[in-house]
């Protein structure tokens, strides 16, 4: 077999569904054989940053791998700070750079797209990802890519393989996998066990749930778990969209003073608050009303757990929540006394009033209901806020990294992955950044329907800091350019105008729909509001 070949078989064995990339010379070869063998799809698409936020989102919805497929240098630093987000929101994608081969690594000239060393590209793939190999030696090779493919699964983090462009075709062994990482039974047995102690013992336990239970695709167990309990079930920032459609659907999010007050008093109120997979961030944690202690919390991440003073390490998500479910009563164990669940705006009324974000809420929440469900992906801005008045659907957004850009080719990786039809938030500033990926829907049939918030501003940052000119920005047109793209434009002020727009885009399939909705600068979603006034309350200090 021969090394690429061996690659690919390896990662659709590992659970890869698709290849997001852009070639360059470095890369060819790889790419030929990516595209002859057939082993998995490739979807190129315009700008590295749109291909590593594709291949992200694609690894959130599927729970297994993404992979983003780049060239040495020029391509693989423009595809560093999607990267970077997907480390820190422990997204598990596997980047391949194409490399100079072993001739020319030894001719002693500046290659191009060197920057400084030949290494330095390696060098910097290690701050961002959990394990790397370079697949310069055949013999080696199928060992290095399992043993990589392997920390992306258990890890859930991205990884890195460089791949020599003369190495492609060597011929090498297939790969086999390597078993997993052993969990010791009686660390395991005692943690589940002090687990459980700590949720009896307390007055109000709540669990929150985090995104690492959906990068495990364990979030039925969870729920399970819940009910088992008798949990109530609240989901952080960014886990939003977690758990909806299972027996335990959450009864909101943990926005602190941003959030329903029920669901920050439950919260901040709890003496046995199970975090579990919730990434310890300012975001999810930031705005709090009272500062929780987590010293008296018990949390599971990144195969640790910590309750109270104890951490258990070498401890995975999946096989904690199976131990305690192994040993949680068989029924209910005591009715949650928990507020009620969050109700979400609806019912749009489609008049000429101007639109502002909860509007935009309102008519998405009376499309799920009338349509089903839909994936969603949201960019960074206000959008990101107005998603929190969406019920709970599948939702993937950098909710911590906060990387502009991310919305419309999270859409595209969506859609390539779930085959379904994705809707995306967007505010138009993100939209300048990844808008143009749009361009890419024609050649694969997708066709997500793109939700622009138009305020011709960088209006979260004018919220913080009022007095710049800066944040201004010109009016784009943005649906002027729709068509020339592949795609259908509607440029809507009014209410009525907005509910038309997408109920022509419901009834259509098979293009793109960009609804640019424009907005008043100022018109803000209640969570940004609520946001912003806690954020200068915390700022005045106590
Ligand atoms: C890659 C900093 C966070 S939010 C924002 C900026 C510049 C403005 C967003 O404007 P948009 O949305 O999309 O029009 P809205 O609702 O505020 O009007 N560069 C990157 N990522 C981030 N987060 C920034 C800059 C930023
Ligand atoms: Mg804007």
């Amino acid at each position: 077999m021969e090394l690429g070949q061996a690659l690919l078989a390896a990662l659709k064995d590992h659970g890869a569904e698709g290849i997001f990339g852009i070639p360059g010379d470095f890369a060819l070869p790889f790419f030929k054989v990516v595209e002859e063998s057939g082993i998995l799809p490739l979807y190129t698409l315009s700008h590295e940053p749109g291909v590593g936020f594709a291949a992200d989102a694609a690894a959130r919805y599927n729970c297994s791998l993404g992979v983003a497929a780049v060239t040495y240098g020029a391509g693989a630093f423009n595809l560093v700070n999607a990267i970077a987000g997907a480390y820190a929101e422990r997204s598990p994608v596997v980047v391949i750079s194409g490399a100079p081969g072993s001739a020319e690594r030894a001719s002693g000239l500046l290659l191009h797209h060197q920057a400084k060393t030949l290494d330095s590209q390696f060098r910097v793939y290690r701050e961002i990802t959990c394990d790397q190999a370079r697949l310069d030696d055949p013999e080696r090779a199928p060992a290095e890519i399992s043993r990589v493919l392997r920390s992306a699964l258990e890890q859930s983090m991205p990884v890195y393989l460089e791949l020599p462009r003369d190495r492609v075709t060597a011929d090498c062994a297939a790969v086999e996998r390597t078993p997993p990482e052993p969990v010791a039974p009686d660390a395991l047995a005692e943690c589940a066990t002090e687990i459980l102690a700590r949720l009896e013992a307390a007055r109000a336990p709540v669990l929150m749930a985090g995104v690492e239970i959906r990068r495990y695709g364990i979030e039925d167990k969870v729920a399970e778990l819940a009910r088992r309990l008798g949990l109530p079930v609240v989901t952080s920032f960014m886990g939003r969209g977690l758990l909806a459609g299972t027996v335990a659907p959450p009864l909101g999010t943990y926005l602190g003073v941003a959030g329903r007050p029920e669901i920050t008093d439950l919260i901040e109120g709890s003496d046995g608050l199970l975090l579990l997979g919730v990434i310890l961030s300012d975001t999810n944690f930031g705005v709090s009303r009272h500062q929780i202690d987590l010293r008296a919390a018990i949390q599971a991440l990144g195969r640790e757990v910590r309750a109270g003073y104890h951490v258990y390490p070498n401890i995975p998500l999946d096989a904690l929540v199976e131990a305690l479910l192994a040993r949680a009563p068989r029924r209910t164990a005591r009715a949650a006394a928990a507020p009620s669940a969050t109700e979400y705006p609806s019912g749009l009324v489609a008049d000429d009033a101007p639109i502002t974000p909860t509007d935009i809420a309102r008519l998405v929440n009376d499309t799920l209901r009338s349509h089903g469900a839909m994936p969603l992906a949201a960019d960074v801005g206000d959008c990101l806020f107005t998603a929190m008045d969406i019920e709970q659907t599948r939702f993937a957004a950098p909710g911590y990294y906060a990387g502009m850009g991310f919305g419309v080719p999270a859409g595209l990786g969506i859609q390539a992955a779930t085959g379904e039809r994705p809707v995306v938030l967007v505010g138009d500033g993100a939209f300048q950044m990844t808008g143009w990926e749009l361009g890419n829907c024609r050649r694969y049939g997708w066709d997500p329907i793109v939700l622009l918030f138009n305020n011709r501003s960088w209006e979260i940052l004018r919220v913080f800091q009022p007095e710049s000119k800066f944040n201004d920005l010109d009016d784009w047109h943005f649906a002027d350019m729709a068509g020339a793209l592949g795609g259908i434009g509607d440029r809507v002020t009014t209410r009525a105008e907005l509910k038309s727009a997408l109920d022509r885009a419901l009834a259509t399939r098979g293009r793109f729909h960009l609804i640019e909705i424009m907005l008043e600068r100022g018109a803000l979603s209640e969570t940004l509001t609520r946001y912003f006034e806690g954020f200068k309350r915390s700022r005045r200090g106590p």
